[in-house]
């Protein structure tokens, strides 16, 4: 936050990525404290992992804070365009400000910031046609802030991932380790696991019912019992491997093998 805060006055507009799997969860209020004034653009990333239904619906509701767009980073090229398009609707004033004294309002400075593993670094290579940003399925991969430059008209600068210091509430926490934004040795494994039985059983009950074989969804504790036996997932004497099937059950939701999925619903707090 404090890097954030130093190069806060060198930047035109701040971008904020959010996973489109916890569109609420993943705004960091304290970076709207933080910038003031700056204009913001919320970007909904990982739009491909989340419910299609939902990402519209969630699109409606952010736009009501902040302008946001919803794009779909590792699909499509036509994604760049959107973004561009909507830099410059967000900073609209200040070019034709600029263009109206005759300066260039180019290049736009942007800083990139949101939770850890929200898609930032990637978004950025997408942006600059190549890969010149390191990115990684886990959180923390990016240490330092770092410019890159896009174009004449665009430079970017990337930021580690931050959470902030205060979560509203406990589920906040092993929402955020669910989808993989907070390390797993932070929030112990079956905590996150039995959290995320218990959001799919009330938000996804036949996709989780049908990617793990299960004929019905009784207490959290049977449902992953008979996933680690269907997965094999057994230790000597016929025991089940509880850790191994935590470990099954979280890779298969966090990289969307059992759906498209959105974890948190306009208007009902967690
Ligand atoms: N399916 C999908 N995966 C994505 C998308 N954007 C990024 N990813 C993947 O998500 C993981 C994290 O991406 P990064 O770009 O490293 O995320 P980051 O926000 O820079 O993460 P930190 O630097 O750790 O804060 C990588 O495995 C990416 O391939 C997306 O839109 N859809
Ligand atoms: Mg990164």
């Amino acid at each position: 936050m404090r890097q954030m805060r130093e190069k806060l006055n060198l930047v035109d507009i701040v971008i904020e990525v959010l996973d489109s799997r916890v569109p609420y969860s993943s705004i960091n209020h304290s970076i709207k404290e933080l910038i003031g004034n700056k204009p913001l653009l919320f970007v909904m990333n990982k739009s491909d992992m989340a419910d299609p239904e939902q990402n519209e619906i969630w699109l409606k509701e952010l736009n009501k804070i902040n302008y946001t767009v919803l794009i779909d980073s590792i699909n499509g090229k036509g994604n760049i365009s959107s973004m561009e398009k909507a830099i410059e609707t967000v900073l609209k004033d200040k070019i034709e400000k600029a263009n109206k004294i005759g300066k260039s309002p180019y290049p736009i400075k942007t800083m990139v910031v949101g939770i850890p593993n929200s898609g930032k670094s990637t978004l950025m290579n997408n942006l600059a046609r190549r890969k010149a940003m390191e990115t990684g399925d886990r959180p923390g991969v990016t240490k330092n802030q770092q410019y890159l430059k896009v174009s004449d008209k665009l430079i970017l600068l990337d930021n580690p991932g931050v959470l902030w210091p205060k979560f509203e509430n406990q589920n906040q926490g092993k929402l955020l380790s669910l989808i993989g934004s907070i390390k797993d040795d932070i929030v112990p494994i079956n905590v996150i696991a039995e959290y995320g039985i218990e959001l799919l059983k009330e938000l996804y009950p036949n996709e989780l019912k049908e990617r793990f074989k299960l004929e019905s969804l009784g207490n959290t504790e049977d449902i992953l019992n008979e996933i680690g036996k269907k997965r094999g997932c057994l230790i000597r004497g016929g025991e089940i491997d509880l850790d191994k099937t935590y470990d099954i059950f979280l890779r298969e939701l966090r990289s969307a093998k059992i759906g498209r999925m959105t974890f948190e619903r306009v208007n009902k707090p967690l």
